[in-house]
C-alpha cells in the first residue's frame, strides 16, 4: 500500500500499479461472455487513475473491466486495493475472490496456496447508482470510475499482523500515556502456530506477548497494556510522531502514532488542554488532470498552499481521503475532519430510512475507523452532510452512527454538517454544532448573518445545547477565475473576496464559534445533475481555480487567517 513510509521490513510486497488491460462494458455483457476468464480485447491504461481522464470517457458511467497478469513465487497472497470507485468484484484466474462496495476505503483479499507462476487478476468495476447507493446520483462533485488508488500483492508467512489499533489514555498533566494496543492477526500456516508479538515504540521494546493461532484464521488480540512516560505531544503545527512496530518471527507492521488530546467543553474546543480555533478549508481530493486518483506530489503542493493561507485544518469533504494524504497531515500537525460520502442533496427521506443505505453507511464508518484510527491528525469524524435532519429517518441514522463512532472511534469529536439549523432535530448527536450556511450567496444578503445567529443561539438554548461550540463548516460564494468588476457583482472575484472577509471576521468574533471551514479550497468538476447553477460543469466556489491559481478571495482569507493566528 502507498504510505509515506514502508509498512513492512520483513513482508514481501510487490506493486501491481502500472499497465492494466481495460475494457468498458456499457451493455453489461462481460459476465455472460466470461470476461473474468480473459478480456477478449482491451487497451492499456495506467493504474491508479480514473477512467474519465481517458479519451472519449469523460462522462462514462457504467461497468468496466481491468485485467493484469503478474508473476509470483507462490504461497499465501494478500491482494490490497487502496480504493476502487465505486463497487467491484475481484477475480484471480477467473475465481471470484470477493466484492467491495464504496469508492473511498481500502480493502483486501487473502488467498492461501497460490501456485508459483503467472496469474491473472481481473477487476469488474461499476460506478452506476441505484436507490441504495452512497452517495446518491446527485452529488456536487464528480463521481469518477476506476481503480483510483494503488494495488499491491503481498506474501504472507506464518503469523502476520494485518492491522492494529493503538489506543491510549493520557495522564491529566499529559506527561504519560497508558497504552492498549489491539492487533488483527492472520495465521498463513495451515496448522496451529505459536508466535511472539513484539511491540516497539521508536525502537524500544514495550511488549512481547505469546499467542497461539489456528491455521488460516484471522484473530484479534489485545496486547498487554504498558505506560509511556515523558511524552512528546502531537500538536497543531507540530507533527510529533512515534514509530510503532509490531514484529513476529515471520512478519511485521510499521506505522506511526501521535499522542494528543481533544476535548469539547463549555463552548470550547481544546487540544492538549488548550483552547484552539479552527482556521480551515473544505477540500475535495480532485484535480482536473487526475480526477480523484490524486498524485502525492500534488497533494503536498495543496497542503503547502493551505498552510500558506494560514490554515491549521482541512475538512476532507466529502469522503475518506487517501492514506498518504493523511500521513502528510500527521507529519505537519494539521487537523483533519474525515467523513463518509452521505451527501444530503441527493438523499430523499425514503433513502435515509432505507435499510441497505443505513447498513452501507455504517459499514463505511467501520472501514474508516478501522483504517484511519491511528492518524493523530483526524480530530473529527463526520457522519453525514446536509441530510434532512428535521426527519425521524435522519434522527435514527444519526443515532446509530453517533453511538458507533463514540464507542469505537477513539479520542475525537463526532459531528455532522447541518444546513437546516432552525428545524434540525439531531443536534444531540453532534459534539460540535457544525453549520453550512450561504447567506450572501443562495439567499439573503450579508446582513442576514447576525439575525440568523441570534435566532439560532436562542434555539440552541431552548434545546439545552448552548454549551456546544459551533463550527461554520461551510459558507462561500461562487467566483469565475479572472472575472473582475469594481461594482462587485456576484460571480466576480471581488464579491467572493468581500464575502469571505466579512464571514471570517464575523465568525472569529462570535463567542460560540470555534472555527470555520471555507467552502472551498479550489474549484472542482461536478455532476451534471447539479444543473445550471454550476457554470462550466464546475462548482466555482473555490478560492483558487481548479489548477490552484489564486482568486482574490485566497488573499482575503490569508489576511484573516494569518491575523487570527498571530492573535493566539
Ligand atoms: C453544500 C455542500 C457542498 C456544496 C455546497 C455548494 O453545502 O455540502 O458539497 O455543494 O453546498 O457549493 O452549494
Amino acid at each position: 500500500m502507498k504510505r509515506l513510509f514502508d509498512e513492512h521490513k520483513k513482508r514481501k510486497s510487490a506493486s501491481l500499479d502500472g499497465a492494466w488491460r481495460f475494457l468498458t462494458d456499457p451493455r453489461g455483457i462481460g459476465d455472460e461472455k466470461g470476461y473474468k476468464d480473459g478480456l477478449p480485447k482491451g487497451e492499456t491504461v495506467i493504474v491508479p487513475s480514473v477512467w474519465n481522464t481517458e479519451s472519449g470517457l469523460l462522462e462514462y458511467e457504467g461497468i468496466a473491466w481491468y485485467e493484469k497478469k503478474f508473476y509470483t513465487e507462490g504461497g499465501c497472497l494478500r491482494f490490497h486495493f487502496g480504493a476502487v470507485m465505486t463497487e467491484c468484484q475481484v477475480f484471480l484466474d477467473g475465481e471470484l475472490l470477493g466484492e467491495h462496495y464504496g469508492g473511498f476505503c481500502e480493502f483486501d483479499f487473502i488467498v492461501p496456496d497460490v501456485e508459483r507462476g503467472e496469474h491473472r487478476l481481473t477487476v469488474r468495476v461499476d460506478n452506476r447508482f441505484d436507490a441504495h447507493s452512497i452517495p446518491q446520483k446527485k452529488v456536487d462533485w464528480y463521481h469518477y470510475g476506476g481503480i483510483t488508488r494503488s494495488v499491491t500483492v503481498e506474501t504472507l508467512e506464518g503469523v502476520c499482523i494485518l492491522n492494529h489499533r493503538f489506543r491510549y489514555e493520557l495522564s491529566d498533566d499529559l506527561n504519560s500515556a497508558e497504552c492498549f494496543s489491539t492487533v488483527t492477526l492472520y495465521n498463513a500456516n495451515p496448522c496451529e502456530t505459536e508466535a511472539n508479538i513484539k511491540l516497539t515504540l521508536d525502537g524500544v521494546e514495550f511488549v512481547c506477548d505469546a499467542v497461539s493461532l489456528p491455521g488460516r484464521e484471522t484473530f484479534v488480540a489485545q496486547l498487554d497494556p504498558f505506560t509511556v512516560n515523558d511524552l512528546r505531544l502531537w500538536d497543531e503545527g507540530k507533527g510529533e510522531l512515534y514509530a510503532v512496530e509490531y514484529i513476529t518471527e515471520t512478519d511485521d507492521l510499521c506505522d506511526r502514532i501521535g499522542f494528543r488530546k481533544i476535548e469539547v467543553k463549555d463552548v470550547k474546543l481544546l487540544l492538549n488542554n488548550r483552547e484552539i480555533e479552527i482556521r480551515g478549508v473544505n477540500r475535495h481530493h480532485d484535480h482536473p488532470d487526475f480526477g480523484m486518483a490524486f498524485p502525492p506530489a500534488r497533494m503536498k503542493h495543496d497542503i503547502d498552499l493551505i498552510c500558506d493561507l494560514g490554515c491549521n485544518a482541512i475538512r476532507g469533504s466529502h469522503y475518506p481521503n487517501s492514506r498518504d494524504f493523511v500521513d502528510m497531515l500527521d507529519e505537519r500537525g494539521i487537523l483533519f475532519w474525515s467523513e463518509i460520502p452521505i451527501w444530503g442533496g441527493g438523499f430523499s427521506q425514503a433513502a435515509l430510512g432505507d435499510e441497505t443505505v443505513v447498513k452501507r453507511g455504517l459499514n463505511m464508518h467501520r472501514e474508516m475507523v478501522d483504517k484511519y484510527y491511528n492518524h493523530p491528525s483526524i480530530i473529527i469524524w463526520g457522519m453525514h452532510n446536509e441530510i434532512l435532519t428535521g426527519t425521524e429517518e435522519a434522527y435514527e441514522m444519526s443515532k446509530t452512527y453517533y453511538e458507533y463512532l463514540k464507542a469505537t472511534g477513539g479520542n475525537r469529536a463526532v459531528v455532522y454538517a447541518s444546513d437546516k439549523p432552525l428545524v434540525d432535530i439531531c443536534f444531540e448527536f453532534s459534539d460540535i454544532i457544525c453549520l453550512n450556511q450561504y447567506y450572501g450567496w443562495y439567499s439573503g444578503g450579508l446582513d442576514a448573518w447576525e439575525p440568523f445567529f441570534e435566532k439560532f443561539c436562542e434555539r440552541l438554548k431552548t434545546l439545552g445545547f448552548e454549551n456546544k461550540p459551533i463550527i461554520m463548516s461551510e459558507f462561500g460564494a461562487g467566483a469565475l477565475y479572472g472575472f473582475h468588476d469594481a461594482e462587485l457583482p456576484i460571480w466576480s472575484e471581488e464579491y467572493q473576496a468581500k464575502l469571505i472577509d466579512f464571514c471570517l471576521n464575523l465568525f472569529h468574533k462570535h463567542p460560540a464559534i470555534v472555527g470555520s471551514f471555507i467552502w472551498q479550497f479550489c474549484d472542482i468538476r461536478t455532476a451534471k445533475e447539479m444543473g445550471m447553477s454550476r457554470a462550466r460543469g464546475f462548482n466555482n466556489k473555490g478560492i483558487m481555480n481548479e489548477y490552484r491559481r489564486p482568486k482574490e478571495a485566497y488573499f482575503a482569507a490569508q489576511r484573516c487567517y494569518k491575523s487570527f493566528k498571530s492573535e493566539r
